[in-house]
């Protein structure tokens, strides 16, 4: 009996660590600015990633309602439907439509001396696929956006 309690122990332990080993959290850092840029134009994620975790900072001092900025990633193909239904969607809803299932991840909306983070899972992204980060607010997907590399 002790040495099949010893053994079901043993495996969960393994169980455990196989978790652990798998579960990859990756950290990506972004800023946006008052004169309506991000300080990065590409952004990379590891293949083995199985999570991502974004931080995007606003380093400027204009507040939310004048410049404020958010981080959408969809795919590439999808950036400018989902930015002009986001213009509709209105400041309170972080400009993205609700519910709209082309938005992979989005951060909330920040302005001027704030940060926000979001965490997101890999899974639904495809190795090597054509991806674009941007912001949502109204006028600024033009400009601020870049490419989203993962694997
Ligand atoms: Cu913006």
């Amino acid at each position: 009996m002790k040495v099949i309690r010893t053994l079901a122990l043993i495996s969960l332990l393994a169980a455990a660590g196989n978790t652990f080993a798998a579960d990859k959290v990756c950290k990506l850092e972004i800023s946006g600015n008052d004169a309506m840029q991000f300080d990065k134009k590409e952004l990379a994620v590891a293949a083995d990633c199985t999570q991502v975790e974004l931080t995007l900072k606003h380093s400027g001092k204009l507040p939310a309602q004048a410049m404020g900025h958010n981080w959408v990633l969809t795919k590439t193909s999808d950036v400018a439907a989902v930015a002009s239904d986001g213009i509709g969607a209105g400041f309170a809803n972080d400009h993205i439509k609700k519910g709209d299932t082309r938005v992979i991840a989005h951060s909330k909306i920040v302005g001027g001396g704030q940060s926000t983070t979001v965490t997101f899972p890999t899974s639904a992204l495809t190795a090597g696929g054509a991806y674009t980060f941007f912001c949502s607010f109204p006028g600024h997907s033009a400009i601020m956006k870049g490419a989203f590399k993962f694997g």
